[in-house]
């Protein structure tokens, strides 16, 4: 029998388990990146670690998210980064030089090895043919030192890729068309590999988009195969020696099976409020605009950007329109600075903002109260721009270019303009200069690692109690994300600070948790949520787990987690318990008093379903523990840190 590129990856780099899908397995991880959002935490808990230099290959330190730097907050956080880098060995992004999934599908990124980020964006590399997953910045920090990756073994999913795109039809297209057909759920433990003359048409940066935006659908990660056009990417980026032609064999067998025949796509929208929400755009036609936003790790390519400055060249942006374009990298914006893009896009009437992040975590360009933005990131949830009221739509470079151009939502085919053609470039402009790069090891020693007064040491849990008493501290609906858990944007600054960051947790949904949380926390009461489905979707940050953590959270209780949270739960000793039966919700309110007697017990014996005791509706709950024994332990333990100082020494 035939192996998928998925199994031959991952069987090459196990080093724990057997390769089954379903059962835990350990893998070896060649590369890690971390951004500084998630990056402070992840360093400093490296440092805790006690090691000298990382493992690695190849660790990478973006930053790229808290660029704006109002107060002194980000600037500490960058000087941090910067030192913990020369000190550890670690190649060292400058802030300008770009996102970080984009300048490393272009600078660093190889068929064939496993990369481990603390974004969940991260499988944007699986574009090039690598396993590229997203983690919390703690997995991040154990695999740096050496450590293993843990993770589901994953069932395959085949997206077999059939007839050749349409003019103003794009791989964001082909995005959204795989989030209509497997949804923003149910997906967790899958991963997604495109095969097919589709797939071999696509370039690089195309695939990209591809495998950033299988995030939304919640799989593990998404890959291509490597094949002659990831030979001309990586030639193209001067790295011609790295590639290595890689593909699924013939007769492999999968789990599930997809076909999309690229000739039958349109141009679709993700409709707000959720990257699953698939609409045609001809559905929206006529609707009014009020600003467009081109950028993100999503869509923000040399030849994204080309595509939409061709469709702008001499034309001008309506005035009741705002226009924002963020290129994903210093590649990009030097390229399109050369060739004449840049004008184009300036003399439109873009306004033109720095590679990073930025509008896409909502830490600028907010949009108007009640305004309709078109934006080609990859997530839309209720509030994520900044602006509650907003409605924020998903599409192409092209759709939004359209809607630009005619100050409402149009299908780009009715605009009557040729489609502009962009050839991927044979040669990109290669200059690495604000790419800090490793210290020789001699010199690392004399390194001080600057801490501006922005920088706490990291907070530890409590090893789990025989018998857990608490009160129900919040009760949510279904698809809550991380950015209701823990919102970024402007609080995003006190990432380092978690006694600070903390004072936000469920802001958006509860604005008196944190206080509550706090004070029964301090009167020695667990703090337990009780959610919905597909609690925690959404980003990797860990903050979602940590800042409830230090509220004293020592378990959610939900109808369904998702991956990454529910790692980074395990991972601070927060126990993720799932309903043996769904109704079971609705007999819990906020606020009752919740006993699970024997808790510790259970997990160390691996019990596969506790009772808990809800005193004030009297009433018994079954909850399901779906773990391994390794993170049994680690919860005990409680959390990841303790347990890997422990398992040490
Ligand atoms: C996001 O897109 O939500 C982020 C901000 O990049 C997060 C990481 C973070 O919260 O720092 C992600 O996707 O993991
Ligand atoms: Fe940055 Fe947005 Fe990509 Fe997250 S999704 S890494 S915030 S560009």
């Amino acid at each position: 029998m035939g192996l998928t590129l998925t199994e031959k990856i991952l069987r090459d780099h196990l080093v724990d388990g057997s390769y089954e899908p379903g059962k835990e397995i350990g893998i070896r991880i060649d590369q890690t990146l971390t951004q500084d959002a998630t990056g402070t935490m992840a360093y400093l808990q490296f440092e805790s670690m006690g090691l000298s230099k990382i493992e690695t290959e190849l660790s990478v330190s973006y930053v790229d998210h808290n660029t704006v730097q109002v107060g002194f907050e980000n600037a500490d956080d960058h000087r941090y980064l910067q030192t913990i880098a020369e000190k550890y060995g670690i190649h060292f992004s400058r802030p300008g030089n770009g996102i970080c999934h984009q300048v490393h599908l272009e600078r660093f990124g190889r068929p064939g090895r496993t990369l481990l980020g603390s974004d969940s964006h991260t499988p944007t590399c699986g574009g090039l043919g690598m396993i590229a997953i997203g983690a919390g910045g703690l997995d991040v920090a154990v695999a740096m030192g050496g450590g293993a990756y843990y993770l589901t073994c994953p069932r395959v999913i085949r997206v077999n890729l059939v007839g050749k795109l349409p003019d103003w039809v794009t791989a964001k297209d082909v995005i959204l068309k795989v989030l209509a057909e497997l949804t923003t759920k149910g997906n967790v433990g899958s991963v997604c590999e495109y095969s097919g003359e589709g797939a071999r048409a696509l370039s690089v940066p195309e695939r990209a988009t591809i495998t950033n935006m299988g995030a939304e659908t919640g799989v593990t990660t998404s890959l291509f195969p490597s094949d002659e056009e990831t030979r001309r990417f990586l030639a193209a980026q001067e790295r011609g020696g790295q590639w290595v032609p890689l593909e699924a064999d013939e007769g492999a067998e999968y789990h599930r099976e997809m076909e999309i025949d690229l000739s039958d796509l349109v141009p679709l929208m993700a409709a707000p409020h959720s990257p699953g929400k698939i609409v045609p755009v001809s559905d929206l036609a006529g609707t009014p605009v009020d600003q467009v936003m081109i950028g993100s790790c999503t869509n923000s390519s040399f030849a994204d950007l080309m595509t939409v400055a061709e469709m702008f060249r001499g034309r001008r942006l309506p005035s009741a329109i705002s226009l924002g374009v963020a290129p994903g990298s210093r590649q990009v914006l030097m390229m399109i600075a050369e060739n004449g893009g840049l004008s184009d896009l300036i003399s439109f009437g873009a306004r033109v903002l720095e590679s990073a992040c930025g509008f896409c975590i909502g830490n600028s360009m907010s949009p108007k109260t009640e305004s309709v933005s078109i934006r080609t990131s990859n997530r839309n949830f209720k509030g994520r721009s900044g602006t509650a009221s907003a409605n924020v739509y998903l599409a192409s470079p092209v759709v939004a270019a359209a809607a630009a151009l005619r100050g409402e939502i149009v299908d780009p085919r009715d605009l009557g303009m040729e489609f502009p053609r962009v050839r991927m470039p044979d040669r990109f402009k290669v200059d690495d200069g604000m790419i800090v790069r490793p210290l020789p090891e001699g010199e690392r020693a004399k390194v001080t690692i600057y801490r501006g007064p922005n920088i706490g040491a990291p907070s530890t849990n409590d090893p789990m109690p025989q018998d857990l008493r608490g009160k129900i501290a919040i009760k949510v609906d279904d698809y809550v994300t991380t950015d209701h858990i823990m919102p970024a944007g402007s609080r995003l600054k006190y990432r380092s600070n978690v006694p600070k960051y903390s004072e936000f947790v469920f802001e958006p949904l509860d604005p008196e948790f944190s206080k509550r949380a706090a004070e029964r926390r301090d009167r020695g009461i667990a703090n337990l949520i009780a959610a919905g489905v597909s609690y925690g979707q959404g980003s990797s940050r860990e903050h979602a787990a940590l800042c409830p953590m230090y509220l004293g959270v020592k378990a959610v209780i939900a109808k369904s987690i998702e991956r990454i949270h529910a790692a980074n739960l395990v991972n601070f000793g927060i126990v993720p318990f799932t309903f043996v039966s769904e109704s079971d919700y609705d007999l819990l309110s906020k606020d009752d008093d919740l006993e699970i007697p024997g808790i510790r017990e259970a997990l160390e014996e691996g019990a596969e379903v506790v009772e808990a005791l809800d005193r004030t509706a009297e009433e018994r709950v079954l909850l399901k523990t779906e773990l391994s024994q390794r993170q049994r332990d680690i919860i005990v333990a409680g959390g990841l840190l303790p347990y890997t100082v422990r398992n040490k020494s």
